[in-house]
C-alpha cells in the first residue's frame, strides 16, 4: 500500500495536532546516541524551535557547519479519545533522512530531505498519556544522495559538508510535524483529471482507500453549493459551464470525499482544486487551449535565521512580490518546495515547475563550476557504481513529489533533474528511467523537462530528447563573456539558439536559469559587472535574444532573490542574483523587469 502523502486536515472524522514549537536538540558527533538510549532521554538538550533549520540559529561556526547526526525530541499527549483509531506524526521533511523513535521504539525511518512521511504508532502511544519522540536526523550527501556531495574531514577530525550543488546545505526539521488521528479504514489519495467538453468541464477521478466501504465524491463550488456527485473508487464528474482557473484568476472548487457505511460518514476528506488544463502544442504551452508565456523566476527556500524552515510571513512576501513584478511562474529549484507555497500558488494562480532534488550529478565540488561541462569528454556520472543506488533514491523522490503534488491546479509539470553531467553513454539509460516513471506515475501526464547546463550542446548532450520541453540554464554576459565582452556573448547565444531551433521540433523552449551577481549597494557609471546597471544590461542583451525567437517561450530569471551558499572566492556571503535582496526588497533591476513584465500579454508570441 503507497503511504499516504495527503495533506493533514481536521475533518468530521479526522483530527490534527500541531507538534511544532520548542523541541530538546542535541548533536552526535560520534554518532553513539542510539547505543547509548538517546531515544528515550537526549542527554543536557538545549531547545531548538521546529519547523528551522539548526544552522543560523548558532553563533559559533562549529554548531553552524556541523554535519553528522543530531537529534531532536518532544514529550506530546495523545488524548485518550483516540484509542481505536489510527495514530500518526506526520513529518512535512527532515533533511536529509531521519529515524523516529516513539517511547524508545524505532518506528519508521526516511530518507530525502524535502518531501512528507507518516509514522504510524497506533500500537506504541500511551493514550491520556504523555509520550516521547525522538528523532535522529542525519545531513551527510554522497553520490548516491539527492542531492548530491560529500563529507569531507579535516586534519583536526571534524565533518563538514562539501555540497556538489549552489546553496547552503541546511539541515533540521523544516516543515511543520503533525499528529494525527485518522479512522482505521480512510483515504490514502486520490486523483482528479480534466478536460474541457462542450458546455463544461469533466472530472476523471480516482480514490484509493484501505477499506472496502462505499466511496462517495462531491465537487462543490467557491460558495460552498454541491453541483455535482458520484459514487464509487473510479468514477467521472461533470462541472457545468466550469468555472476555469486562470493565471491570476484562480476559482477554485472544494472536493469531498467520504468513505460511508450507508448513512454512517467512516471517513471524509476536503481539498480545494481547481479545474483546468495544461498542454504542450506546436511549440506553445497551453493553458485551458490558450497560449500562456511563462515569465518569473528560479526561486529557493531561504531567509534570515530561518535557513530553510517554513515561514508563512516570508512566503506571503514572496507571492506579493512575485505579483507586483508581474510574474507568472515559478521554478521550484531544487527540490520540491513546502506543501503550503503550492497551496498559495493555487489560490494565487501562479503556474509551477516542480523539481525532484536531482542537483549535483555533475563531478565537480560546484556543479556551476564544472571544469569540462558539455565538452562532449565522458565523466560518467551516470556510469558508476553507485548509480543503480541512486537511481532508486532519484525514484523514489520523483514517485513521492508526483504522489503529494498531483492534484495542484498550479503544478503544470515535473523537472526531473537540475545540470546533470550528460554527455556520457549512461545518460540515456538513466533518463529513460526516470522520464517513464513521471509519466507512468502522473495521471494528468504533465510535461517532463530537466533544466540543461550551459555549454550542454544539441550535438554534445544526450538527455534532451526526452524533455518534452526543453529548459536551459544560460549565463551569456555573466560565466561566459561577461562586461565590456557581452556584445561578443550575445552573438554566441544567438549562434546556440540557432542551433536548437532547427532541432527543437514542436518542443517549446524556456529559460529556466539566467541571471548576474549584482550587490545592491552599488551603483556605476559606466556599469561594472556586480553593479545594479549591469545587472539591467544584462538582463536588457537576454530579452532582446529571447524575443527574437518565436520557440522561446518562456523567461524565469535566476533568481528571485539573493540566497545562501557556501562560502568561497565565488560568492560574497551566498548567491547576488536576486532580483530582490534576501530581505525581499527590491534591487534597481526589480523595476526594470517589472516594465518588461507588465507589459508581455500573457499569449505573448502565442499567435
Ligand atoms: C546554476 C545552478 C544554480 C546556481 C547558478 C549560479 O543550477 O543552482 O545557483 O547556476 O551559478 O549552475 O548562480
Amino acid at each position: 500500500m503507497e503511504q499516504s502523502l495527503l495533506y493533514p486536515r481536521t475533518t468530521e472524522t479526522r483530527r490534527t495536532v500541531s507538534l511544532d514549537g520548542m523541541w530538546g536538540f542535541q548533536f552526535d558527533p560520534t554518532g553513539k546516541g542510539v547505543e547509548e538510549g538517546w531515544a528515550e532521554k537526549l542527554p543536557a538538550p538545549i531547545q531548538m524551535p521546529v519547523p528551522a533549520s539548526f544552522n543560523d540559529i548558532f553563533t559559533d561556526k562549529y554548531s553552524r557547519e556541523y554535519t553528522g547526526d543530531f537529534w531532536y525530541s518532544l514529550d506530546f499527549f495523545v488524548p485518550g479519545e483516540w484509542a481505536n483509531n489510527e495514530v500518526m506524526i506526520r513529518f512535512a521533511s527532515v533533511t536529509h533522512r531521519a529515524r523516529v523513535f516513539v517511547n524508545g521504539a524505532e518506528i519508521t525511518a526516511h530518507e530525502g530531505g524535502f518531501l512528507p512521511f507518516n509514522a504510524e504508532v497506533t500500537d506504541i502511544v500511551r493514550y491520556n498519556h504523555f509520550n516521547h519522540i525522538a528523532v535522529l536526523a542525519n545531513n551527510e550527501l554522497s553520490e548516491t544522495t539527492l542531492p548530491a556531495g560529500k563529507t569531507a574531514v579535516l586534519a583536526n577530525g571534524t565533518r563538514m559538508t562539501q555540497p556538489y550543488f549552489d546553496f547552503y546545505n541546511y539541515s533540521g526539521i523544516h516543515r511543520p510535524v503533525t499528529l494525527m488521528c485518522l479512522p482505521k479504514e480512510h483515504v490514502l489519495g486520490y486523483t482528479a483529471v480534466d478536460t474541457l467538453r462542450t458546455g463544461g468541464a469533466q472530472i476523471d477521478y480516482t480514490v484509493e482507500t484501505n477499506g472496502s466501504h462505499e466511496v462517495m465524491v462531491e465537487i462543490m463550488d467557491a460558495e460552498g453549493k454541491r453541483i455535482t456527485e458520484s459514487t464509487g473508487r473510479v468514477g467521472k464528474l461533470f462541472v457545468k459551464k466550469a468555472h476555469l482557473w486562470q493565471v491570476h484568476n484562480a476559482y477554485l472548487y472544494t472536493i469531498h470525499i467520504e468513505i460511508r457505511d450507508g448513512a454512517h460518514v467512516i471517513d471524509s476528506y476536503s481539498e480545494r482544486i481547481g479545474i483546468r488544463t495544461f498542454e504542450v502544442k506546436d511549440s506553445h504551452f497551453l493553458l485551458n487551449g490558450k497560449p500562456v508565456y511563462l515569465k518569473g523566476f528560479g526561486r529557493h527556500e531561504d531567509a534570515d535565521i530561518r535557513g530553510k524552515g517554513l515561514d508563512l510571513p516570508t512566503l506571503k512576501r514572496d507571492f506579493e512580490c512575485m505579483k507586483w513584478i508581474g510574474a507568472n511562474c515559478f521554478r521550484t529549484s531544487h527540490y520540491p518546495y513546502a506543501e503550503e507555497v503550492y497551496q498559495m500558488a493555487d489560490e494565487e494562480g501562479f503556474l509551477i515547475i516542480d523539481e525532484v532534488p536531482a542537483v549535483g550529478f555533475m563531478q565537480s565540488t560546484n556543479n556551476f563550476l564544472a571544469a569540462n561541462q558539455g565538452t562532449g569528454k565522458p565523466l560518467g556520472w551516470f556510469e558508476k557504481e553507485t548509480t543503480p543506488e541512486l537511481l532508486k533514491n532519484h525514484k523514489q523522490a520523483i514517485t513521492e513529489m508526483i504522489t503529494r503534488d498531483r492534484n495542484h491546479p498550479s503544478v503544470i509539470a515535473w523537472s526531473l533533474l537540475n545540470e546533470p553531467q550528460c554527455t556520457s553513454e549512461g545518460t540515456e539509460a538513466y533518463f529513460k528511467e526516470v522520464f517513464d516513471l513521471a509519466h507512468a506515475l502522473d495521471p494528468e501526464k504533465r510535461p517532463r523537462t530537466y533544466a540543461i547546463i550551459m555549454m550542454s550542446l544539441p550535438n554534445t548532450s544526450k538527455g534532451w530528447q526526452f524533455s518534452d520541453f526543453l529548459s536551459l540554464n544560460r549565463y551569456y554576459g555573466w560565466y561566459v563573456q561577461g562586461g565590456y565582452q557581452i556584445s561578443d556573448a550575445e552573438v554566441n547565444f544567438r549562434k546556440e539558439l540557432d542551433g536548437w531551433q532547427k532541432i527543437h521540433g514542436e518542443r517549446p523552449m524556456i529559460f529556466t536559469e539566467y541571471g548576474a551577481d549584482t550587490n545592491p549597494s552599488e551603483h556605476k557609471l559606466p556599469s561594472v559587472m556586480w553593479s545594479q546597471e549591469y545587472q539591467d544590461e544584462y538582463l536588457d542583451m537576454n530579452h532582446a535574444v529571447f524575443d527574437s525567437y518565436d520557440y522561446i517561450q518562456g523567461e524565469l530569471i535566476w533568481n528571485f532573490a539573493d540566497f545562501q551558499t557556501t562560502e568561497g572566492i565565488m560568492r560574497a556571503n551566498g548567491n547576488k542574483k536576486g532580483i530582490f535582496t534576501r530581505q525581499r526588497q527590491p534591487k534597481d533591476a526589480a523595476f526594470h523587469v517589472k516594465a518588461r513584465w507588465d507589459a508581455l500579454p500573457l499569449d505573448y508570441k502565442g499567435k
